[in-house]
This record gives C-alpha cells, structure tokens and sequence, in this order.
C-alpha cells in the first residue's frame, strides 16, 4: 500500500441524480456590476446572476421522486385534506408531540406562539438569537434574553456543545424576574447564528429539570433537529448505537411543542408548523392560525406541499441520509481549516462559517466586514454567502443602537443533496483565493437602511 492512500472508507450520498438544473457563469466584469447594482447585498443578487448559490440552506433543497410522485397525490380540498393527516401522523411519529398546526413556514409559527404566550414586560430566553424569532418575541412585547453558554461567542472554541443552555444564567433569570415573567424557553437546536452549533441530550434534560421546578415551558426551534441528532449520536456517550431517529425522538419529548421551518431538514420547498402538546393552546392556536395563515388543516400550504413535507420529514431521519448532509458540510470546512483560512470550530451542521474579524482585522465592525466579505467572495467565483455578523444583528429595541455581536461572519450554507463535491472544491478555492488577498480589503458604507430585519434589504457602497 502506498503512503498517500487513507487509511478510511468514505461515504457517499445515499441517491444518484435523475433531474439537473443547468447553472449559468459570469464573466468577473459581469459580476462586478451585479454587485454594484445589489448594493452589494447578496440576497439583492439575481438567482441567474449566482454560479453556487450558499445563501441558505432554506427551501434550497432537492426533492426525491418519491416526493415529486406525493405532489400529485395533492389533496386540495379547502378543508380536511388527506395531505394534512399524512404530515400530522408523520410529526406525531418522529418528533413525538400529540398536535400539529400547519403554517407556511417557521416564522409564521413563530408569530401564533410569540401572540399567543408573551405578554408586554416578558422576558424569552433562549440559546442565542435568530433574527425572525427575536422579532416576533420583541413584537409581542418580549425581551429575549440570550442564555447560551459563553464558548458560544467564540469562533475558535472547540466546545462539541456550543449550542447548550447556560443552566446557571437561566436560573438567575427566572430567579431575577419571576417565572410569571418567563413564558417559555425557546430552545435552539442547532443554533444557527453560533454557526449550526448542537445542544446536547444531557443539556436539554438539565434544562427540562429547571423548568418543571419554576412551571415554565419549553419551546423548541426544530428548524434543524434532526442534524441536532446526528451530532448527539456521534459526540454524546451513550447514543452511538441509537438511530437519528430515536434521538429526534428523545430530544424533542423534553419540549413541550416546537416551531418549525420546514424549509430546512424537512427537504421541502415551502412549509412549517407549531406543534404543542397543551390541548387548550392547540385549540387557541388553530383559531389564531385562521387570521394570518389559512385554515387549521393547511395553513397556508397547498395539499401537495403538506404531502411533501410529510414525506421529506420520513426521509430526514434516515442515518444515510445525515450522514452524507453533514459529511459533505464537513469536507468544505475541513479542506478550509487545511489551509488555514479561520472557520467557525467545530464545524457546523448545515454551514461553513467563515470568521470575517479573523480575516479583516483592518476593518472595525461598523465597516462590516462579514458583509463586505461575502461581496469579495461573490466578486471572484459567482458563490453566494450570506452576511451573519453586525447587518443581521440588527439594532437594540430600546436605544436604537447597533448590535455589535461578537461574531462577525459569512455563511456558506449547503442546500440538502444539491451540489457535489466538485462544487465544494471550486468554493473552497475561490475561498482561498480571498483570504489571499485579505490585505486589501476595503469596508462598506450602509447607504439604504430598512426598518425591519434590515439585512434582507439594505444597501451599500464601497467606502
Ligand atoms: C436561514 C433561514 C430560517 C429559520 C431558522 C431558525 C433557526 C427559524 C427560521 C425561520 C432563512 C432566513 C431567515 C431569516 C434570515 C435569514 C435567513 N432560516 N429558526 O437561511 O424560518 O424562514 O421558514 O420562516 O434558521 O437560516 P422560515
């Protein structure tokens, strides 16, 4: 045997191509323009203007044709459809809770439970912000109160967990503001904005144990619990030999209901739900669904999406299926972390982040360097990123003034079963040839500032 060959077997994605997209390239002069004429804002790109497109991970992923064949198996009867008790059997059986409301994705779960459990004077706390839930909370007339564990923060920690609850800060603030204060936790799992981070199993009980003693409830953002488990299954002791699906299982049973985009590990285009185990809040949930989604049995969604979903959600929990998702996550950041470009540690489950403060130490925060970035990376190869640092942190309720999030990031986000590893290769390449030239970056000016969720929209220039 030669010294090069690896001493492993490698995996490989459990399904072969049957249908392509054909993708279009751009000259660099091409791509220039189109970055002026964004504002250098990646989600003001045109789809046709991006070669490989790692904005999301959301409603980005490919269908198999055993979902494609449930989209003509559409029911779309306005009430009742048969779609709808095919995705409320498929939540009931693999993530456990007894009542399922359809919504047209995770944030419209989000607005019926922030309405329907936070009064004005609340606090929420939860494991690290995301931008739709801190809103909607925030618009109800709550405070969310980050409590995750400190190594969060920090891009080089190495912590297997970096998602878990800060037991002892959350403790402090139910005993600093009373638990009528405290109408939920909303659990993270994996936190997105610490770079797809997991919560561990032991963590989650821990904070289960704290909550039943205060009487408060325990809401999971699920939008990506089922890699939450893949990472439980691999770095937990105890749970090697227990399938993905199981421990979706075990997970959620410590929450009393969830939100959920199932844009993501659902491997559907559109679609969400709140699930809730309390039957008096399903009921007051259902009535509220009728105001801003559709009825109770679609909630926005045509029957064959509910379809979809309900079969994306079968195949989700598949180990084959994770384990090639997040190893080919993990084949772009290792190759990047072999040539020293500064990543988010350890690497997340739906992402490579790159850590924009690492690679622009010339640029102070207000020149927005993780914005400025992923314009740099779009300029040399056509790859989209997106900006997760000060433009998604958005500014404080109270004073006005801009978050200054310690991390500072661009995310490359890999759709479920899209690219090949070839377009891994050209990403961590043209990655590469950015950190190169890093010494000449310059900062951005925010010309455009939207009042809400600002990062979708606003624009800017170069300073
Ligand atoms: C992303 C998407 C959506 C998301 C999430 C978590 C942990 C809820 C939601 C909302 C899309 C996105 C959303 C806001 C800003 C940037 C991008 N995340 N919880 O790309 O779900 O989009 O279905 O309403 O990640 O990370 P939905």
């Amino acid at each position: 045997m030669t010294s090069s060959r690896p001493q492993r077997r490698s995996w490989a994605e459990p399904w072969k191509v049957k249908v392509v997209e054909p993708l279009t390239m751009m000259s660099a002069q091409e791509r220039q323009a189109a970055l002026v004429r964004a504002g250098y804002n990646t989600f003001l790109l045109k789809s046709e203007e991006v070669y490989i497109d790692l904005l999301t991970d959301s409603g980005t992923s490919a269908m198999s044709d055993w979902q494609w064949a449930g989209m003509m198996m559409g029911d779309e009867a306005y009430a009742g459809s048969k779609n709808f008790y095919n995705l409320e059997a498929a939540v009931q059986k693999h993530y456990g809770y007894k009542h399922v409301v359809p919504t047209h994705q995770g944030r419209g779960a989000e607005n019926i439970l922030s309405q329907l459990c936070i009064k004005p004077g609340d606090s929420v706390p939860g494991n690290m912000y995301f931008t739709t839930t801190r809103l909607h909370q925030e618009l109800a007339g709550g405070t969310f109160v980050d409590v995750v564990i400190p190594q969060a923060h920090d891009p080089n920690h190495e912590h297997p967990f970096k998602g878990n609850v800060d037991v002892d800060a959350l403790e402090a603030l139910i005993k600093r503001v009373g638990a009528k204060k405290v109408p939920y936790v909303c659990v993270g799992a994996t936190v997105n904005m610490a770079g797809g981070q997991p919560v561990s199993m032991e963590n989650m009980k821990a904070v289960r144990a704290l909550t039943a003693k205060h009487g408060v409830r325990i809401f999971l953002d699920a939008t990506r619990a089922v890699e939450n488990a893949w990472f439980i299954k691999t770095r937990e002791r105890g749970y090697a030999d227990k399938s993905v699906a199981d421990i979706l299982k075990e997970f959620c049973s410590y929450s009393d209901g969830c939100t959920m985009s199932g844009k993501k590990d659902a491997l559907v285009n559109i679609g969400g739900w709140l699930a809730l185990n309390d039957r008096d809040l399903y009921e007051e949930a259902s009535n509220l669904v009728v105001v801003y989604e559709g009825l109770h049995t679609y909630g926005g969604m045509a029957g064959r999406d509910m379809e979809a979903m309900a079969r994306g959600i079968v195949e989700s929990v598949q180990d084959d299926h994770v384990r090639a998702r997040i190893g080919q996550v993990e084949y772009l950041g290792h190759k990047l972390q072999e040539w020293g470009v500064p990543i988010v540690k350890p690497i997340g489950g739906h992402a490579v982040y790159l850590d924009a403060k690492a690679f622009y130490p010339h640029l102070t925060q207000d020149q927005f360097p993780a914005q400025a970035l992923a314009a740099y990376l779009y300029a040399d190869s056509g790859v989209r990123s997106m900006e997760r640092g000060i433009v998604s942190a958005g500014r404080d309720k109270a004073t006005g003034k801009h978050h200054y999030p310690k991390l500072e990031l661009v995310r490359l986000t890999v759709p479920r079963r899209v690219y090949t590893q070839a377009h891994m290769d050209v990403t961590a390449e043209s990655v590469a040839a950015v950190w190169d030239q890093r010494q000449e970056a310059r900062g951005l000016k925010m010309v455009y500032e939207p009042k809400y969720l600002r990062f979708f929209q606003a624009r800017f220039e170069k300073e």
